[in-house]
């Protein structure tokens, strides 16, 4: 156990959620450690570097908030949750699954992009913080890719089931199969759950009010109903070629989303991922095709109630959005090396389509999203050399992305809406390109203590949304309309840190500040009459974010870790200088007792109270908290486990910071974290 533990030490964040051989790794990459992995290209870390930890395995945006400080979730209901890297969501950061864009179809990110895949698909997540991602368009402050697992040789296979509190079950199925020439993985995973109880012993479908509360009858209805299906082949006819293909479907249905006005009937999506490997001319060569469908109504909530006795209709709903989206790409990559540098060069493109629906009372919004496409293509190339105990590193990008929207996609209701806002003043095609870059310099006191400092420049365009949304609400209901004169974003930001490691302990800290061009900000604006807008301002976030492990014996190990962001306004029209949705200083500290088959955890996650609110747009302040959380089972390594968790183990009634949904004219209602919540985990690999 102490090796593994050893391990741990090494890489101090890296996490193993497993069941087994369902093995969830979750990797942070800081920017040194990028580096380095430039300076070892092809070098692979181990997988005993993994440890064993266990989760109700809800969802990945949860888990990935609950172990790291410097992520946040945003709260909708039960599952789905949207996740914001230190304090940068939306399209500030790039959530991409095997290197694959792939983007929610729902105007109100009910289907975040971290939410289109399942946590037993996943190998491992990375992590890289700050503007020092070439090899994708538009990293602005962050990416982050979920890799999904690879079918292996032989043969095995394993199911894991957990279960618990409200009615949750999640069970899967994985079957391998494999020889030289080609490996098949295939999986099924089904998750279901009714609405779960806040600290005060409340379902959350009983928080929302007025028209938006939930029928008295549909308080216990299904929280989410969800399947996933996936397949993935690996061909490799000699050393020097290997193919990857892959396909995913996931269906969720009837999943409630208390936090906004309506609930997701369905969100059905497809991917195919492919992937060719050319090992003698170190060329990588890959394509993918997603598709997201989406069908939202207020169907379960008080203000369909008129239309669906017949007083109005008997369409069963008030209002509606159906929306798909289809994101297709590809990119051609080459590795090499002149003399001591490496060097990766790359081309890539990618469409992305989304068209939005929505119909409310009367009103026609055909084209709420009005079909518009973001077409992308873009060059890299990076590199990085070493020099006496110095690693430079360095990556340049330029690209070319036009966003155009379809006028005929607008229905009656929206019609005429960029013009009553943004008068004749306005195309509803754009193509802006631009050049990005970064420079890191890394300085090596031994092989495992270091500290760096690097600069980037990042840039990213205004989502179909921001620049293009066409949404009429009846009566004196705000609309809600794209600028279709924004301007992209520009981050400068510099960051540095440091590694330092001393026998078995380890500490790792980060600091950067960001200067925001153009941030792409919601505003107030007037027409006819209010509408909800967005505005490019100016603004700077700054923070930090620290890590420590200590091996405390050949058992009990201990980890902590804490992040700090604050965001201002430097320019716009504004009485209050803090920007929105920006989340409190967070910690996490985790002490763990392993003896190779037992296995205990207990752990306590801190959130400071925020009052560095934007009360331009309502934003509320949110109290601090502190919750407890216990993990506890048996392990027969390689082959299964049994174990027990509680989470929330004093039934603490809070909220984390983004748990509601805000606009300029009002902000909504506050979801709660699940109250306590006990559940069983069972796997088993044959
Ligand atoms: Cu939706």
């Amino acid at each position: 156990m102490k090796k593994l533990l050893a391990a741990a030490l090494i890489t101090p964040v890296i996490i193993g959620i497993s069941s087994a051989q369902e093995v969830l790794k979750i990797r942070k990459i800081t920017v040194a450690e990028e580096i380095q992995q430039e300076e070892t290209t092809g070098a692979v870390k181990e997988l005993e570097e993994e440890f064993i930890k266990l989760t109700r395995q809800i969802d990945l945006g949860e888990i990935l908030s609950n172990y790291y400080p410097e992520i946040n979730h945003i709260r909708k209901g039960g599952v789905a949750n949207d996740i914001v890297l230190r304090g940068f969501g939306r399209d500030n950061i790039n959530v991409l699954i095997d290197g694959m864009r792939i983007y929610g179809a729902c105007p109100n990110r009910m289907d975040p992009p971290i939410f289109h895949i399942s946590t037993p698909q996943v190998k491992e997540v990375q992590i890289l913080e700050g503007p020092f991602d070439v090899s994708n368009q538009g990293s602005l402050a962050g990416l982050i890719n979920v890799i999904s697992k690879d079918p292996q040789e032989g043969t095995s296979g394993s199911f894991g089931f957990t279960g618990g509190f409200f009615d949750y079950i999640n069970g899967s199925i994985q079957g391998n199969v494999g020889n030289e020439l080609i490996k098949l993985l295939t999986g099924y995973n089904k998750q279901f759950s009714h609405p779960y109880k806040s600290g005060e012993g409340k379902r959350i479908t009983e928080y929302p009010q007025g028209m938006s509360a939930y029928k008295p009858s549909e308080y216990n209805h299904t929280a989410f109903n969800i399947d996933n299906l996936w397949a993935k082949v690996l061909f490799t006819p000699n050393n020097e070629h290997n193919l990857k293909l892959s396909y995913a479907f996931d269906e969720a249905k009837d999943v409630l989303y208390p936090y906004l006005m309506m609930d997701a009937m369905y969100d059905r999506t497809h991917r195919i991922n492919g992937e060719y490997f050319l090992k003698p001319y170190n060329l990588k060569i890959s394509a993918y095709w997603n598709f997201v469908r989406h069908d939202m109504q207020d169907r379960w909530r008080v203000s369909s109630i008129p239309w669906t006795n017949g007083t109005k209709s008997t369409r069963g709903y008030m209002m509606r959005t159906l929306a798909k989206t289809k994101t297709y790409g590809g990119k051609i990559e080459k590795n090499f090396r002149i003399n001591d540098v490496f060097i990766t060069t790359g081309l890539d493109a990618y469409v992305r389509n989304w068209k939005a629906d929505n119909q409310i009372m009367m009103l026609d919004n055909k084209g709420m999203i009005p079909d518009v496409d973001i077409t992308n293509i873009g060059v890299y190339i990076k590199g990085s050399k070493k020099i006496n105990n110095y690693i430079i590193s360095a990556g340049l990008r330029f690209d070319n992305t036009k966003s155009e929207a379809n006028e005929d996609a607008l229905g009656e209701a929206n019609k005429n809406i960029y013009n009553e806002y943004y008068g004749n003043n306005y195309d509803l095609s754009k193509t802006d390109s631009y050049l990005t870059g970064n420079l890191v310099i890394r300085y090596k006191f031994n092989k495992r203590n270091s500290v760096y400092i690097g600069f980037g420049h990042t840039v990213r365009v205004p989502d179909p949304e921001e620049r293009y949304i066409a949404l009429k609400k009846p009566m004196n209901k705000p609309d809600w309309v794209g600028n279709p004169n924004l301007d992209y974003t520009k981050n400068d930001e510099v960051d540095a840190g440091f590694e330092y490691f001393w026998n078995l302990f380890g500490l790792k800290g980060n600091v950067f500040y960001s200067d925001l061009t153009d941030y792409i900000y919601l505003t107030k604006i007037s027409g006819n009459k209010m509408a909800m807008s967005y505005q490019n301002i100016d603004a700077h976030i700054y923070g930090g974010d620290i890590s420590l492990i200590a091996i405390l014996n050949d058992y009990v190990s201990f980890e902590m870790g804490a992040a700090y962001q604050r965001g201002k306004k430097d320019s716009g029209n504004y009485t209050d200088s803090d920007l929105a949705e920006i989340p409190p200083l967070k910690t996490r500290a985790a002490l763990k007792y392993d003896n190779g088959s037992f296995f205990g955890i207990i752990e306590g996650i801190y959130s400071a109270k925020q009052d560095k609110v934007d009360s331009d747009l309502n934003e509320k302040e949110t109290k601090s908290y502190i919750v407890f959380n216990l993990k506890t089972g048996y392990v027969v390594y390689g082959k299964g486990l049994i174990s027990i968790g509680i989470d929330n183990i004093f039934d603490k009634n809070y909220y984390t910071h983004l748990s509601y949904f805000r606009n300029p004219f009002s902000s909504g209602v506050r979801i709660p974290e699940p109250g306590r919540f006990i559940y069983l985990n069972v796997s088993y690999n044959f």
